[in-house]
């Protein structure tokens, strides 16, 4: 069965463009659980580990210039079928190729400054949840008694 967890970046362009609101306020209408929640501004080295998939892409430096140009929002949300509902409401990585209405569509600069992140599956969104946050900072659904 699919996880009930996933993770989500808002990116500087974003912040920058005061669209943190307009972002959550559509995770919060699809009826996502915010979990955790930290607004940072990562490193150069921070940016590189958690991107390290990527390490050998050519658009990796770009990357990781755009994702240390600014503060950014880190959150996990809870939901059931989390990781792929996720998908489906920010759209494609490429905005011009992105759904209407989804997060990308509406608030992305283009594919390099695409507004969010969203885990790819239940595994990575794991990893992605434990590299920003501990157990201590987390409240789930449960925790909350509902
Ligand atoms: P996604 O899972 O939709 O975030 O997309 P990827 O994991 O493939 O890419 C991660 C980030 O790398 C994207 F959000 C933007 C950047 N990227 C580029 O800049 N150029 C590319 O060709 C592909 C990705």
């Amino acid at each position: 069965m699919a996880g009930r967890f996933t993770f989500t970046l808002i990116k500087p362009g974003a912040v920058r463009n005061e669209y943190i609101g307009p972002i959550l306020a559509m995770i919060n209408d699809k009826k996502f659980h915010i979990v955790a929640m930290k607004y940072v501004w990562l490193t150069r080295n921070e940016a590189e580990k958690f991107y390290a998939v990527h390490k050998d892409k050519h658009f990796f430096n770009e990357l990781i210039d755009f994702m240390t140009s600014g503060p950014i929002v880190a959150a996990i949300l809870e939901k059931d079928n989390a990781v792929l509902d996720y998908r489906n409401l920010i759209g494609a990585t490429d905005p011009n190729k992105a759904a209407e209405g989804t997060i990308r569509k509406l608030f992305a600069e283009s594919m390099q400054r695409n507004a969010v992140h969203g885990s790819d599956s239940d595994e990575t969104a794991i990893v992605e949840c434990d590299f920003f946050f501990s157990m201590f900072e987390r409240f789930t659904l449960q925790d909350l008694g509902k």
